[in-house]
């Protein structure tokens, strides 16, 4: 069995790389490169993925060159530009990449007449602005994108129905909610005190982290239980259809840094960062992930105390 993972050097990409590896030995792993690609989420597993030269997914010929040689069963499409405040500085990059991205996917695989299960993914981002009496949310939820990024997530998930209605593609459209854990990119939240928590106790930054929105919640899951979660869904669910994935509770930022500062020894001060303020930013997302749930049996083991502690243990070696 082949699975394609575009955006493996990623975040979500490098853990599903790991997974199949070590748990599902039929499997075999295929990635794309990007010319001057960070690999380093994946060097030690570099020799057991397989790699066809160098694609962009803005560049429909070098993916539609990838898709002809790997000739994958299962698609994750995960390369993306996934960063909301970059979304507000590169706008139309980030709708590039992300939508014009998945329709260079979908049209090379139309013209190979290849069609694999192809999982999108989307972001819990997509609901935006969300009444209190729509909590927890559910995938039949007003979609009210709070940001550019959200509006290219969106633009994504209608596609894949799109392409499904249109021309029979098996695509499967998820939304996840926020997940987090080791090699989480430094500019996220959690990732980001973190590291500044590791800097302070090596000595390399002031006792003091910068923070911006404090109040805002968000529904986390570890990523571990996350990639596991959307093998279940590559495998099981129905195409066409879309899937929450969540853990169904709210940490508040502020939960998360107190978290992350009680397993530190150092004292250390909070300061506000107006620049680490957003636009508009969406106040509390909790998912309602009952649909993916009762298809598949899955739900979250990794309590959100290890995954903290797992991150900061990775940027204590990192930094
Ligand atoms: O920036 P790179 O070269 O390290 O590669 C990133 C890749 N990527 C691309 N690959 C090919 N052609 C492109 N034009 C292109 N632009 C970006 O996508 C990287 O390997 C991956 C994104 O990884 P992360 O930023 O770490 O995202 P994460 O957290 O793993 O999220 C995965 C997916 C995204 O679609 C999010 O929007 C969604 O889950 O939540």
């Amino acid at each position: 069995m082949k699975v394609l993972i575009t955006g493996i050097g990623g975040f979500v990409g490098s853990h599903f790389a790991e997974y199949f590896l070590k748990e599902e030995k039929n499997v075999r792993v295929y990635g794309i490169e990007r010319w001057k690609a960070s690999t380093e989420n994946i060097s030690h597993l570099m020799d057991k993925i397989g790699f066809y030269g160098e694609c962009d997914i803005n560049d429909i010929v070098s993916m539609r060159n990838i898709l002809e040689k790997v000739k994958p069963d299962y698609i994750l499409h995960l390369a993306a530009q996934s960063f909301v405040p970059t979304s507000w500085t590169a706008p139309a990059e980030t709708l590039k990449t992300n939508i014009i991205g998945q329709v260079n996917l979908f049209e090379a695989l139309r013209s190979l007449n290849l069609n694999p299960r192809i999982i999108i993914a989307g972001s819990s981002e997509e609901y935006g602005f969300v009444k209190r009496n729509e909590l927890p949310i559910k995938e039949t939820n007003p979609l009210r994108p709070l940001s550019p990024y959200a509006v290219s997530k969106v633009g994504q998930d209608m596609l894949g129905y799109q392409y499904y209605k249109s021309y029979g593609l098996n695509i499967i459209m998820t939304r996840a909610f926020n997940h987090t854990g080791p090699r989480r990119g430094e500019y996220f939240v959690c990732s980001n005190f973190a590291k500044q928590i590791a800097l302070i106790e090596k000595g390399r930054q002031k006792p003091v982290i910068h923070v911006g929105n404090l109040k805002a919640k968000r529904d986390f899951t570890d990523v571990r239980d996350m990639v596991r979660g959307y093998w279940l869904v590559m495998q099981k669910a129905k195409v066409g259809e879309v899937y929450n994935m969540a853990s169904g509770n709210a940490y508040s930022i502020k939960e998360t840094l107190n978290i992350l500062l009680s397993l530190s020894e150092k004292k250390i001060k909070i300061k506000q960062d107006p620049e680490r303020m957003r636009p508009s930013d969406v106040p509390v997302l909790i998912g309602d992930s009952t649909k993916m749930r009762r298809l598949t049996g899955w739900k979250p083991v990794i309590p959100f105390e290890k995954t903290m502690q797992d991150l900061l243990d990775y940027w204590r070696q990192k930094v």
